[in-house]
């Protein structure tokens, strides 16, 4: 039944409404994951194989062991995932060369003070040169970050000090974006890197490509150009589809085109044009990360998450759906042929068999946009009925590292000092990112929303990306009412600086921005002096891509406690298992773990970070000790005390502090 596989309502009634379409949901149940690949026991790195490693084959023809091939295994798809991010970042670079240039029509910077800030960090003079030689430069040192090779990637400065010397010694750092992923797909090619911890050793120094390479560039070079974000309210789920306008979903994750279509959809002459077909505007809504992209600024609301996107044009409602790079199914031709729905692809890298292809041009930009949308209304007219199902939710998203700074103390005393003052008393016992994807093998959003909801309730501060954040506000988590399921610490100290105790941070590059987020907490003080001894964890509880554990690869390089869901993809080498969690927690203070039982996945989270409270020497975490707070003081006084002597008490009393 639907129900068994999302916690979504509207995805559920989607679902129920098109028996007869076969999607995601669907081939997930009837084709089987194959054993021996979703334990690593496979390897096809040479054509002497596939072998198989099971049974009492433990060796490849060549004599691979089982630990080498999961270790390759694993090492090829960081290095997709390392790619994917950094090649999006790179695209980033050109657009910001172009517009320095004035060559990319309709762009322009829109975050002078980031892009001071960035050059700063970059070692790039700023006194005395104009906005666009300065643009042009950072554009240049980010394109270098990718083809260097020696040194190191520029973004390492922005680690704690311990955290780089660190790296120095474990000769972890990432001398060029593109190198870090040549170099791993030779070694691991057949006949070459053999050990296991030496394959995943190089596995972490790609990785850290990504994680303070080319993700990192991503979101700023994105701050630079379209802005950096800050809180704004919208909505989300299916029910953002309208009736009677013209619904354009951008899917995807690079910004650069969604940005031309959020600026061309509000054009006077294409909402003539939509009117001249019957429609009464132009609608547009998100998929994916391009969904967080264009929400975080501009309130453009996500239509779903990762396996909604063939539900979107299952409402029969989408006149366009403009795809560009990664996490786009290729099912959606088939959706969409069902329907009066145009798939449009976009990007030179992604040719989408079915998909009418519209190729966008940063220097055309605005034309591309408003060619993509003209084709998007011309279907309007074939519109056959409609099944948008009435659920939306409100939330609030955007909020960047810089404007969590910002919350703590404005621009007068922009510090991490009342997060930091609030975990070493207890009253947060600690932070964790919910990040990654929707996966078809679990049901949709449920350990999202399990693991946010017991963190929350347990005084644990969560930040949220990708399809984990719009999966978390799919069911109100980012409205600040929310705040009525936080612990009584939690909640108070979210009360006073202002914040949701479920902090959307971004997109799946904006990971990047957890990194700095962390940092910034350990440089703050108080809680240690690196990531390694913040009483935080990192949780991906839906994970399907290989972006994902790129992800998870380089936070736990970082030193970060990383938890995943669903299934260990290494599960067949109990040695690479242990490498992975144990070995890294030695060597670099982070390391990996899989667990696909929720309930103990969340008991590990918890141990990690009061056990990081005890190495700190911070108050031991107590639920009670801060007593009742906010409106639920008030409650309980009331009850106790009536209501006017206890609004008095409340008033004269502040809340003890031991
Ligand atoms: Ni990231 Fe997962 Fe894809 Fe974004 Fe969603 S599936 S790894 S969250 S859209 S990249």
């Amino acid at each position: 039944m639907a129900d068994e596989r999302s916690v979504d309502s509207a995805a559920c009634e989607v679902l129920d409404g098109c028996e007869d379409l076969v999607t995601s949901f669907d081939r997930a149940s009837t084709l089987k994951a194959c054993p021996i690949g979703a334990e690593s026991l496979c390897c096809k790195v040479c054509y002497m194989g596939p072998c198989r490693l099971v049974g009492k084959n433990d060796r490849g023809v060549c004599g691979a062991t089982r630990a080498t091939v999961a270790a390759r295994n694993f090492a090829r798809s960081v290095a997709a995932g390392a790619s994917a991010h950094s090649d999006h970042g790179r695209d980033l670079a050109f657009t910001l060369i172009a517009v320095a240039k004035g060559e990319a029509q309709g762009y322009r910077i829109r975050d002078e003070a980031k892009l001071y800030s960035v050059a700063g960090m970059l070692g790039i003079k700023t006194e005395g040169r104009s906005v666009n030689d300065i643009a042009l430069d950072v554009g240049q040192e980010a394109l270098d970050n990718f083809g260097r090779q020696r040194g190191k990637v520029s973004y390492l400065s922005r680690a704690t000090k311990r955290r780089q010397a660190l790296w120095e010694k474990l000769e972890l750092e990432p001398r060029g974006i593109d190198r870090e992923v040549v170099e791993l797909l030779h070694r691991t090619h057949m006949g070459v890197d053999q050990d296991a911890e030496h394959i995943l050793d190089a596995t972490m120094r790609t990785a850290m490509g990504d994680g303070w390479g080319g993700s990192m560039l991503a979101t700023d070079i994105s701050d630079i150009l379209f802005g950096t974000p800050s809180p704004l309210q919208s909505k989300i789920n299916l029910g953002v589809l309208q009736d009677d306008q013209v619904n354009i979903v951008v899917h995807g994750h690079e910004p650069t085109l969604s940005e031309m279509i959020v600026a061309a959809a509000s054009d006077p002459e294409l909402l003539e044009y939509a009117e001249s077909k019957g429609a009464k505007g132009i609608n547009l809504a998100g998929i994916c990360c391009t969904a967080n992209e264009v929400l975080m600024r501009h309130g453009i609301p996500p239509a779903g998450n990762f396996l909604s996107q063939e539900l979107a044009i299952a409402t029969g409602s989408v006149e366009a759906m403009v795809v560009d790079v990664q996490c786009i199914m290729q099912a959606l031709t088939d959706v969409a042929n069902r329907f009066h729905t145009k798939l449009i692809a976009t990007s030179k890298k992604a040719k989408v068999e079915g998909a009418e292809y519209m190729p966008f041009d940063e220097h055309k930009a605005y034309d591309s946009a408003k060619a993509i949308i003209r084709s998007a209304i011309d279907a309007y007219p074939q519109r056959g009925a409609t099944r948008i199902p009435a659920v939306t939710e409100e939330l609030i998203a955007g909020f960047s590292h810089e404007y969590i700074g910002y919350m703590q103390g404005g621009l007068y005393r922009n510090s991490f000092r009342p997060l930091n003052d609030a975990v070493a008393s207890g009253r947060i016992r600690g932070l964790a990112g919910v990040v990654g994807c929707n996966n078809a093998r679990v049901k949709q959003d449920e350990g999202i929303t399990k693991i946010i909801r017991e963190l929350i309730r347990n005084d644990v501060l969560v930040v949220v990306t990708g399809c984990a954040a719009t999966g978390a506000a799919k069911y109100g988590y980012l409205r600040p009412e929310f705040m009525a399921e936080a612990g009584a610490g939690l909640r108070e100290v979210c009360e006073a600086i202002g914040i949701p105790p479920v902090v959307h941070v971004g997109s799946c590059v904006d990971n990047s921005r957890i990194l700095t987020i962390l940092t910034q907490c350990a440089t703050e003080g108080g809680l240690g002096d690196d990531i390694a001894d913040l009483p935080a964890v990192g949780i991906c509880p839906e994970y399907m891509s290989e972006k994902a554990v790129a992800i998870g690869t380089y936070c736990a390089a970082s030193g970060a406690y990383v938890l995943f869901g669903v299934h260990n993809p290494v599960g067949g080498s109990p040695e690479v298992v242990d490498l992975i969690a144990n070995g890294w927690m030695n060597k670099v203070g982070g390391g990996i773990v899989w667990e696909p039982d929720i309930d103990k996945l969340l008991e590990l989270a918890f141990k990690h970070i009061d056990s990081k409270r005890e190495e700190a020497g911070l108050a031991e975490y107590d639920p009670m000790r801060f007593g009742e707070s906010g409106d639920r003081l008030i409650e309980a006084l009331e009850k106790q005390l009536g209501q006017e002597q206890a609004v008095g008490l409340y008033t004269a009393t502040p809340a003890a502090e031991s």
